[in-house]
């Protein structure tokens, strides 16, 4: 019968390989605590016989305290500590949030995504195009109040409880899947031990393996008055006053989404842009959106960087800021001061040294297993150097990387033709490379690109803008003509682009594309409709609706 003393994997039961090894708590003479574990029991024999045998094997080691340590509870985190329990290892995940250096701002398990990224932002997005929708409902015949106005604390609190549902349904997901959840920040003492910091105190805990997924968090700009009076996206969606005047500093991916969401909740937000418009998106596309914007009454101060934030007397926040080219200073007075000028690795807090992982620029260099330099640690998520900070690559390369681990699997993660939405107000969705990637991959001579303006049929009883309502294909020029990107601005963008997707990841051609009978009338068939090639110059406004 075992006993106490015997150590901990002998008293575990693997019922089938893909459930988690059931942990029995032991008393001497065999007693078990619960009934649930005196009817256990019977496997005893099995389990001491599965448990000597799999403590050969790194997976069951049974001189660290688990097969797997996670540490951050994201989206990568959570896929890869849940995937890692569902093929039988032995997970604990940390996660732990540092409060806003502003506001003090903190939030519950899920990571980014869910506290700070892509839900809240979607549903303030979602309630924005409600505004302009309701606008648009009057043209449509029905009788709206044209005085509408959006409750920030409303809205705020409808976001926040939604949010705190999901880290409630976190919370017992984890729970139910067994992955031991530690509320704590984890440091490296060695490349096998974790100093865990709670809020109880600090805790010691080892790992055959580690898997680090903490993401970033926004940076801040080195001038006076930034961290002082500045917020950045990890406060705006949980701000306890409207935003009003806005300057937005930074025109990546966020800075847009933020400006475009607060001018439709009827804010006034203002771009600063310090050289292009959305880095590394396809540069026309990128344009376009910025242009989409500013007809919506958005302004761009280009070639600006801010200088300092001063906190007037009647509270508003005055900024200096400069003309990059031209070294003109101006100052202008706003409300809120938003940085959205990119996101910074969470490296200092892991202690890295002491495991000898290696970083670069505050990110953590991986190879195609996403092992880092040292044997028994991995890196997914945000957190990797040089790849797309996506909530779905985070998952699936977690998820992969767990598989490979302890499920016997060989996928890697295919982190190319990623697709992606940017939810401006006119949203622009996008799978594959933009036209100067294709441009500088294979030369101008052998990329051809379809393009085409369009109307969406709900667009004309309002009369919205059009102006803006574009589409690309960026394929060979020659033989089958695939295609490398492709490229949407329009309504719902990112649910027209992910099926593209899927058909570009399996090799579609321009052939397929405009062989494939369209459904009539939506904008996603406007890529059945490409038909003029920019290197014919002819006109690619459309002529016709119907026919
Ligand atoms: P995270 O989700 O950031 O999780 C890391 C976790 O680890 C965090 O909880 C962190 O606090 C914790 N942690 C850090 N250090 C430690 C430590 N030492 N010990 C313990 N815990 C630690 N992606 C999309 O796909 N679509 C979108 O629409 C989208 N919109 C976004 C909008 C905004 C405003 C932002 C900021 C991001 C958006 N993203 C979007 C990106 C997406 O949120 C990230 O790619 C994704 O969350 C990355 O997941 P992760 O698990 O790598 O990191
Ligand atoms: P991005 O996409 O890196 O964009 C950052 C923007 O901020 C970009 O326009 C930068 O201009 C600008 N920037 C950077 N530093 C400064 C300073 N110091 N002053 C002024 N402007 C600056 O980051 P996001 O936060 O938008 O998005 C990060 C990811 O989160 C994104 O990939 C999504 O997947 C989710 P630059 O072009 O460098 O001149």
């Amino acid at each position: 019968m075992p006993d106490r003393h015997l150590p901990p994997h002998i008293c575990t039961v693997i019922v089938n390989r893909h459930r988690a090894p059931v942990q029995l708590e032991l008393y001497s003479r065999g007693r078990t605590k619960s009934t649930q574990n005196r009817i256990m029991l019977k496997y005893m024999i099995c389990a001491i016989v599965v448990g000597a045998k799999k403590s050969t094997s790194s997976k069951y080691n049974g001189s660290y305290d688990y097969d797997l340590i996670v540490i951050g509870g994201g989206s990568a985190g959570l896929a890869c500590a849940k995937e890692a329990v569902l093929n039988g290892a032995r997970v604990a995940c940390l996660d732990y949030v540092k409060p806003t250096p502003t506001l003090g701002t903190k939030w519950g398990v899920g990571g980014t995504c869910v506290n700070v990224g892509c839900i809240p932002k979607k549903l303030m997005h979602q309630a924005s195009l409600l505004g302009e929708a309701v606008h648009e409902a009057a043209a449509y015949g029905w009788n709206v109040n044209e005085k509408i106005k959006p409750d920030w604390n409303k809205l705020v609190q409808s976001v926040q409880n939604h949010i705190k549902s999901v880290n409630w349904v976190t919370r017992v997901d984890l729970r139910d899947k067994k992955v031991e959840y530690i509320n704590g920040l984890g440091s490296f003492v060695d490349s096998h031990t974790l100093l865990a910091k709670l809020k109880s105190g600090e805790r010691t805990i080892t790992a055959q393996t580690f898997v680090i997924a903490v993401g970033g968090r926004p940076r801040y700009p080195d001038i006076p008055g930034a961290v002082e009076y500045g917020i950045t996206s990890d406060d705006l969606f949980s701000l306890d006053r409207e935003p009003g005047k806005t300057l937005v500093v930074g025109a990546g991916y966020i800075g847009l989404e933020c400006a475009g969401f607060l001018k439709g909740l009827g804010y006034e937000p203002t771009v600063m842009v310090r050289s292009i418009v959305l880095r590394g998106f396809d540069q026309q596309m990128a344009e376009l959106v910025a242009a989409s914007m500013e007809e919506r009454g958005i302004p761009f101060l280009r070639k600006s960087v801010p200088l300092s934030v001063q906190k007037q007397d009647d509270g508003k926040l005055l900024v200096k800021y400069k003309n990059v080219e031209t070294d003109e200073e101006a100052e202008d007075v706003f409300d809120t001061v938003l940085w959205a000028i990119g996101r910074k690795g969470l490296v200092d807090d892991l202690n890295l040294p002491n495991a000898g992982v290696t970083v670069q620029k505050d990110k953590i260099p991986v190879d195609s297993q996403e092992a880092t330099n040292v044997a028994n640690i991995y890196a997914v998520g945000d957190i990797i150097y040089g790849k797309p900070e996506l909530t779905p690559v985070a998952v699936l390369a977690g998820r992969l990387l767990a598989r490979r681990l302890y499920g016997g699997a060989t996928q890697r993660m295919d982190y190319n033709d990623v697709a992606t939405t940017v939810f401006t107000p006119l949203e622009y969705a996008c799978v594959g490379l933009s036209e100067e990637e294709a441009v500088k991959q294979y030369g101008a001579d052998e990329i051809e690109v379809f393009h085409g303006y369009y109307k969406p049929t709900e667009f004309f009883i309002p009369q919205k803008s059009v102006r803006y309502c574009y589409l690309k294909a960026v394929a060979e020029r020659h033989g089958d003509q695939r295609v490398y990107g492709l490229h949407y601005i329009g309504p719902v963008a990112g649910e027209v682009i992910q099926g593209f997707a899927a058909a570009l990841k399996s090799g579609l051609t321009i052939n397929t594309l405009i062989n494939t009978v369209g459904i009539h009338p939506t904008t996603a068939e406007e890529f059945t409709r490409l038909a003029i090639t920019k290197r014919s110059g002819l006109d690619p406004t459309p002529a016709s609706c119907c026919s």
